[in-house]
């Protein structure tokens, strides 16, 4: 599609990696949101109107306010992450609109990242690193700083798509980790052979058995707080909870609770409910670590992403069927 009054017009709500740019504009008429305008339901609106495709990232509100408008130009959204939670799904099937997300390519890379917390938050590395800082060298001193082993451990798994598979196998094989799942669908038995995984009957009774409990179910109302004060409860007073999933899983104030009451030991947090803002009952606990979102963070990862978003985007624009369209 090189040649230009005939471009389609996309428009994204923040830059991408250069290598995806180069792409993108090669082939289209590229606009890119100023990093300091708020997106707003109104400059949502405006730009249903004037462009031909969308392109939010993951976190980005794409509402039914803003796909049901009347005059709407845009044909299709292509969702800059794997979790499309934030796009109404429904709404966009009641317009016509695809929607199209990144599977695949941010599942090692976001495993990757709950290995880190977990290892972060057993081994208490915030908080050495912050005494280190403060000039509090703990060598010399036996049990000032003192974690869990993790080997021999059981990891719960809230949920097993893709990553938290991928997870599973990384903490299996890397820290001898034992594994443990529970999902509405009990996984096909080779799966389960293949990881060594035990399906728990119920979140409870996964709560109960987990040394560390990690959330990997969508984010949307079906799963909003599903972990609760009653399921942390549950949850060994050794244990620790590790969320890269989405924050609407957890109930944040009773997470912090329980933090500060050793209801349970610890939590590593890479997702919030109202991100970029943090629960302030969570903020300077040393047994949370909190991460700014970052599970797909890497050059590689964010790169392929984009290059995704393009896949689908060329195959919508020449009349094909997009790879990765979830409505
Ligand atoms: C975001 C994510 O896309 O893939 C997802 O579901 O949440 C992330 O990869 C990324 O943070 C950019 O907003």
């Amino acid at each position: 599609m090189p040649s230009s009054a005939g471009r389609p017009k996309i428009w994204m709500t923040r830059r991408w990696l250069e290598p995806v740019m180069a792409r993108l504009e090669a082939d289209y008429d590229v606009t890119v949101h100023p990093a300091d305008v708020p997106l707003t339901p109104e400059v949502m609106q405006a730009r249903m109107r004037l462009f031909d495709a969308l392109c939010p990232a993951a976190s980005d509100p794409v509402t039914a306010e803003t796909l049901l408008i009347p005059d709407a130009r845009v044909r299709m959204i292509g969702n800059f992450g794997v979790g499309y939670d934030k796009v109404d799904t429904a709404a966009a099937k009641t317009a016509g609109i695809v929607v199209t997300n990144t599977p695949d390519v941010l599942t090692d890379t976001t495993a990757e990242l709950a290995l880190l917390l977990i290892l972060m938050v057993s081994r208490r590395a915030q908080e050495a690193q912050r005494r280190l800082h403060a000039g509090l060298w703990a060598e010399g001193q036996l049990g000032v700083v003192l974690g869990h082993s993790l080997a021999g451990k059981t990891l719960g798994l809230v949920g097993f798509g893709r990553i938290a598979r991928v997870t599973a196998q990384k903490a299996r094989d890397a820290l001898g980790m034992k594994i443990a799942y529970f999902s509405r669908t009990r996984a096909a038995p080779e799966v389960e052979a293949e990881l060594g995984a035990t399906y728990a009957e119920s979140l409870e009774v996964l709560a109960g058995m987990a040394d560390v409990l990690s959330l990997h179910t969508p984010g949307g109302a079906d799963t909003r707080h599903l972990i609760d004060e009653r399921i942390l409860r549950l949850m060994k007073p050794s244990a620790y909870l590790i969320n890269t999933a989405r924050g609407s899983v957890v109930d944040e104030k009773a997470v912090a609770r329980a933090l500060r009451d050793g209801v349970i030991a610890g939590a590593g947090l890479d997702v919030f409910e109202n991100e970029p803002k943090i629960e302030p009952d969570l903020m300077g606990l040393d047994n949370a670590v909190l991460l700014p979102h970052m599970g797909s963070a890497t050059f590689e990862t964010r790169v392929a992403m984009g290059m995704r978003v393009a896949d689908n985007l060329d195959a919508f624009f020449a009349g094909r069927e997009p790879p990765d369209r979830v409505a």
